[in-house]
């Protein structure tokens, strides 16, 4: 993936949160992403959010699902981030809907109201998955009224990533 970072961000500093439920790829592609850039992991009190910094951009990751105690924590990286990257695993039919339940309580939240979206519909290399037009449906996201994208990709193989990062640079304020 090169110097994809200094080419689709360019100069300017972002601040990017990459949410999902846990074993949906978020991780696996924070570090495809990587390539040869630093990562700078910064342990969190609280609970257990990654933080990386590539290039100008600053992700913060963790995983959604089930914390409702923890959950006003979160409001602090929500603030100043100009874009959420939402991450599924396209194979697990079981979780969409907790999935989109967690999506919907995300970006129904005040700090979040000018955020856009991005949606990593992962693990397309993996057979009989749910594509992208069913995952759309599943997380209701024809409802939202605000920029977003769904985009099919796969940590594994590198693939959509790009493609997604791109749109998000060129969505964020
Ligand atoms: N087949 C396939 N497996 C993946 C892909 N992305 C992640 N995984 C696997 O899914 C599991 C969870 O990935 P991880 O990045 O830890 O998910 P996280 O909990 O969201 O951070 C690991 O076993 C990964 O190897 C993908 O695109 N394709
Ligand atoms: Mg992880």
């Amino acid at each position: 993936m090169g110097n994809m970072f200094g080419s689709i961000f360019g100069k300017k500093h972002y601040r990017i949160l990459m949410l999902g439920l846990d074993n949906a790829g978020k991780t696996s592609i924070l570090y495809r992403l990587r390539h040869k850039e630093t990562i700078t992991t910064i342990p969190t009190v609280g609970f257990n959010v990654e933080t990386v910094l590539l290039g100008h951009v600053k992700f913060n990751v963790w995983d959604v699902g089930g914390q409702d105690k923890i959950r006003p924590l979160w409001r602090h990286y929500y603030t100043g981030s100009q874009g959420l990257i939402f991450v599924v695993d396209s194979c697990d039919r079981e979780r969409m809907e907790e999935a989109s339940h967690e999506l919907d309580k995300i970006i129904n939240d005040r700090e979040m109201r000018n955020t856009v979206l991005l949606v990593f519909c992962n693990k397309q290399d993996m057979q009989g998955c749910m594509q992208p037009a069913e995952i759309r449906q599943a997380l209701h996201l024809d409802k939202l009224s605000r920029p977003y994208a769904i985009m099919p990709c796969s940590a594994l193989q590198g693939t959509g990533l790009p493609e997604g990062l791109k749109w998000l640079s060129e969505h964020c304020k």
